[in-house]
């Protein structure tokens, strides 16, 4: 076969057929879309699998008889295209030697110098890989992002302008990932190292030295403040003085230069020694003095170098006061009074559902934690102590004074940010902000934290927001299963305010203030709704769309506005909305997943919320990470002619599924050609050749078909494509080749039909060319997506026959096996003697039993009465009896009833004249030694 040839006709005919666009009518409708990919450079096989996924879903349920849309456009929004362009003009090496390596000269080179160029450049060639790799994509939707496209330019410039109407979009101080090299924000894609890293909020409290100069801690649960016991700080650590107004402030030297990048007001002033604190006392908020202690566990890169102590309800905090108050040598060692350390108590401060007063006593109990050193343990003691408490924990009566309102009673995680508010105002806590991890830019900078004044932001903070996003969610299907529920959830919950403008970059004005871009996160949140009416709005006069028009085809608001395709536009947008499932790569759950379900419930009524979200890991190229270093990067481009638009189709999807990171695995994609032409063969050949009679092992074919096909469904409605794949092709395969062999190629021809037909259909997801062209071979009409996937006839499954099945596939093997070992002796007689009946009784008392523990059940059935007379060849049977797969658990009578139904098989297989004798009617010596669905075999 000519697979070359194959992709390039069907391609052409899907093309000139308009497969694949999809208009409103009465069938059901099913919308799926993936997230429109950067164009800014070739895609790759990273793009194929969470693509693919989203095409294998789109054919799958095209079969099962919805109408589909699956539309694609292009992001070209922020600084990735920029930034690269730039690097063109200031002649970068490396980013010229990148585009030497994709292939182009430098004449080509020089034209990427414009944005603009990259817009136009990378659309059209990763259309040109889509629509290789076979995707069932309607073109006519397809669209750029950024003022470069008008119509959707003003789109966005319509939700800007709703969202700011709702009170979504606000303006203030906010802190940004920030690029000091070139004075800039970070976003998300603009990193060379750290995706997903945020800005995080610590709240400063300060502790008071008799000399009134200020100790700082940083701390993340200033709700927890009124059970502080004492301080910690580093010894042999170097802290810096400075001077903050009138104050002087005692922390560690890069929390200060933060703290200066992030607008503070700080003057160097002196240093003093970690071991000149510890022993001395400090007034903490409340007015009571406590006790500055060594610590060892302080990162002193992390907060300000201090962190005080809150033993109730801090794993760390309480595990190394108990190591301290065990130590009387170090206490001493730092002049501490050993009788003082010893009677610090943690103070309770909150109740928790389900843990005592002193939660963290219960975890480090939970977790048998009785060192510092045993960090593994207490980083999961920390976390699921965070999980239990943070939402349920409650203020208990030390709350009721202390704040401007009595908190007593009150959920701790709701004051969280008024305890910090009021500790602020009252001159007892500062304000700062840390990176939760390294970033590193595309400029190659490590990024800081900047308090960004007059930025524009989306307020994803909001808990009014959250909470509709969250029953938002709760309606969602999610796949797999729902593997990553916990995690939106958890999302949904920690996701702060947004930064969701530039001053530079492609993209959408900000609307009201004309200096700003939107960036890239936020203008692509509600656009699966443009696809909709992509194709359409274009014949209106750009200067007639306005916000009106948007209200009206997306809100059904105001009157009709007079334009080209009005009706349609309205009528498309109310029938393929909401969308039905989006895919994408698990990482895209900490942002974009999320941003859009908060922009929809902010812009739709809930009927056009989202309905499902897939999700999915990241490829590993032949079980190594894929990077560009590596050089393992397989550019969508090179699939069809390297391995062949379907084998990579296949292979890219049978390399996982579920939440794990899938592998593509090279030599099974160079193995499927030789495997899809015997595919092929075997289809012409034994398509609508055979009997209309009915025989037994009919019977099996039937069920073991209609138990694929259920199978093969139930899996691909959950996205499972490895497992659809596995049984639409390699065991469906297995089962029409024992098929034919045991009709001696004479199979029922209805059967042998459905059985050739499904198996195609069931393919097309995965391999779509061959199975238009295997179709066509056949003499059926095209196209064979336009069929309708095979339905399991239930009352047909029996999963008996499968088991029958396998004994007289057993019995084959093992006469195979015995033939070989008579070597050129000829075999002319075979007898089979079936098992004596105690060994069925045998099997069947031991799998009773449930165990797979071998002593106990040997010892359950040594006390059994019945098998007196068999003890010493338990020891020996027991263990093969649990084995899987070996030991048939069919009755004698079944057995009986299988193997004489496949003595004509057998004897034509053989050549050989075959008896089948119960062990109980002979006396031959290896009568006995048979064992269920293993009979003992004589060759003669
Ligand atoms: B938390 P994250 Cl009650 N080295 O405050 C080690 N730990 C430090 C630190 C440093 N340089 N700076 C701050 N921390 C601690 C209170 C608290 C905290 C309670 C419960 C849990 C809890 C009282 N100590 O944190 O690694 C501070 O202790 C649980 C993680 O950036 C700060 O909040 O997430 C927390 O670690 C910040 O840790």
């Amino acid at each position: 076969m000519d697979f070359q040839d194959i992709q390039d006709k069907w391609k052409k005919r899907w093309a000139e057929e308009k497969l694949f666009e999809a208009n409103p009518d009465s069938r059901e409708k099913f919308f799926l879309n993936a997230p429109y990919p950067y164009v800014n450079g070739y895609l790759h096989i990273g793009h194929l699998y969470t693509y693919m996924r989203t095409e294998a879903f789109a054919r799958y349920k095209r079969l099962q008889g919805f109408n589909v849309l699956y539309p694609q456009g292009w992001h070209c929004t922020g600084s990735p295209i920029e930034g690269a362009a730039m690097r063109i003009r200031e002649k970068e090496e490396k980013q010229w030697e990148m585009m030497r390596k994709s292939g182009f000269s430098d004449d080509d080179i020089k034209k990427f110098e414009k944005p603009e160029y990259w817009t136009e450049y990378f659309p059209k060639v990763s259309r040109q890989d889509y629509t290789d790799m076979g995707f069932s994509i309607d073109w006519r939707r397809e669209f750029i992002t950024t003022s470069l496209n008008p119509y959707y330019d003003k789109f966005i410039r319509w939700q800007f302008r709703k969202l700011k109407e709702k009170g979504y979009v606000d303006i203030g101080s906010h802190p940004v990932v920030w690029d000091p090299k070139t004075n800039m924000p970070v976003g998300d894609h603009d990193r060379t190292e750290g995706e997903g890293e945020t800005p995080q909020e610590f709240t400063l409290i300060k502790h008071t030295l008799p000399d009134q100069r200020k100790l700082l801690s940083a701390t993340l649960r200033q709700d927890t403040i009124l059970g502080i016991t004492n301080v910690y700080a580093k010894p042999g650590f170097e802290y810096t003085i400075a001077k903050s107004g009138d104050e002087e402030w005692i922390l560690s030297n890069a929390s200060i230069k933060r703290l200066q990048q992030q607008g503070k007001d700080l003057e160097i002033i002196g240093s003093i020694s970690g071991n000149e604190l510890i022993g001395q006392k400090v007034k903490v908020f409340g007015g009571r003095r406590v006790l500055v202690l060594p610590a060892t566990f302080i990162d002193v890169e992390k907060g300000t170098g201090i962190v005080h102590s809150v033993p109730s309800d801090s794993p760390d905090d309480l595990i190394t006061l108990r190591e301290l108050q065990k130590d009387e040598a170090v206490c001493k060692k730092y002049n501490l009074d050993f009788d003082e350390v010893k009677d610090i108590q943690p103070i309770p401060v909150l109740n928790t559902e389900g843990l005592s007063n002193i939660p963290a006593a219960d975890l480090l109990e939970k977790y048998k934690i009785t060192s510092q050193q045993q960090s593994q343990k207490l980083e999961e003691a920390k976390k699921e102590l965070y999980k239990l408490s943070f939402y349920s924990s409650t203020f208990n009566d030390l709350y009721k004074e202390g704040f401007s309102k009595n908190l007593s009673g009150k959920k701790a995680a709701d004051f969280k940010d008024f305890i910090r508010d009021e500790l602020i105002e009252q001159g007892h806590a500062a304000l700062y902000y840390e990176l939760t991890g390294k970033v590193i830019t595309r400029s190659l900078t490590e990024a800081i934290v900047k308090l960004v004044e007059n930025q524009w932001f989306m307020k994803y903070g909001d808990e009014d927001w959250k909470k509709q996003v969250h029953a938002c969610l709760d309606k969602m299907k999610l796949y797999p299963q729902d593997a990553s529920r916990e995690q939106f959830e958890y999302v949904i919950d920690w996701l702060k305010d947004w930064a969701c403008t530039r001053e530079v970059g492609l993209g959408t004005q900000l609307p009201w203030e004309e200096e700003w871009v939107i960036e890239s996160l936020s203008d692509s949140t509600i656009y699966m709704a443009y696809y909709t009416f992509a194709h359409l709005i274009t014949d209106v006069p750009i200067d007639n769309v306005n916000d009106e028009l948007f209200d009206y085809i997306l809100l059904g608001k105001g009157s009709k506005p007079d334009v080209p395709n009005i009706d349609r536009m309205r009528e498309e947008f109310e029938y393929w909305y909401p969308f039905d499932v989006r895919n994408s790569g698990k990482d895209l759950v900490q942002n974009h997943l999320t941003f859009t379900l908060f922009n929809h419930v902010a812009i739709f009524p809930e009927d056009k919320w989202p309905k499902g979200f897939g999700t999915n890991g990241w490829i590993t190229v032949d079980g190594e990470k894929m990077s560009k270093s590596r050089g393992n990067m397989i550019m969508l481009k090179e699939m069809p002619t390297k391995f062949g638009v379907d084998a990579a189709r296949l292979t890219v999807l049978s390399g996982g599924e579920g939440v794990d990171d899938p592998n593509w695995n090279s030599d099974f994609a160079q193995a499927l050609n030789n495997k899809f032409e015997s595919l092929a063969t075997l289809a012409a050949v034994n398509y609508n050749k055979g009997r209309d009679s009915r025989e037994e092992v009919d019977a099996w074919a039937e069920s073991k078909l209609n138990h694929i096909i259920q199978n093969c469904t139930t899996a691909m409605e959950e996205t499972l494509f490895r497992t659809g794949s596995q049984l639409a092709f390699f065991e469906l395969t297995s089962a029409i080749k024992w098929y034919l062999r045991r009709t001696n190629n004479n199979p029922n021809k209805e059967i042998i039909n459905r059985m050739i037909e499904s198996q195609l259909i069931m393919m097309v997801p995965f391999t779509p060319f061959l199975c238009d062209e295997v179709w066509e071979t056949l003499g059926k009409k095209p196209f064979i997506s336009t069929e309708k996937w095979p339905q399991a006839d239930e009352s047909r499954i029996d999963s008996e026959l499968d088991q029958k099945e396998q004994v007289v596939e057993t019995v084959m093997q093992d006469i195979y096996a015995v033939k070989k070992i008579l070597k050129e002796k000829e075999m002319t007689k075979v007898t089979l003697f079936t098992a004596p009946e105690w060994k069925y009784q045998l099997v069947k008392e031991a799998r009773k039993s449930g165990s797979r523990n071998i002593g106990e059940v040997l010892k359950q059935l040594s006390q059994n009465s019945e098998f007196n007379e068999h003890t010493k060849e338990l020891p020996k049977l027991v263990p093969r009896i649990l084995k899987t797969g070996e030991i048939s658990s069919l009755p004698a009578k079944r057995e009986r009833e299988a193997l004489d139904g496949a003595i004509a098989f057998l004897e034509k297989e053989f050549s050989a004249e075959i008896k089948v004798i119960d062990a109980e009617d002979s006396d031959h010596p290896k009568a006995n030694n048979g064992l269920p669905g293993k009979p003992s075999i004589l060759a003669e």
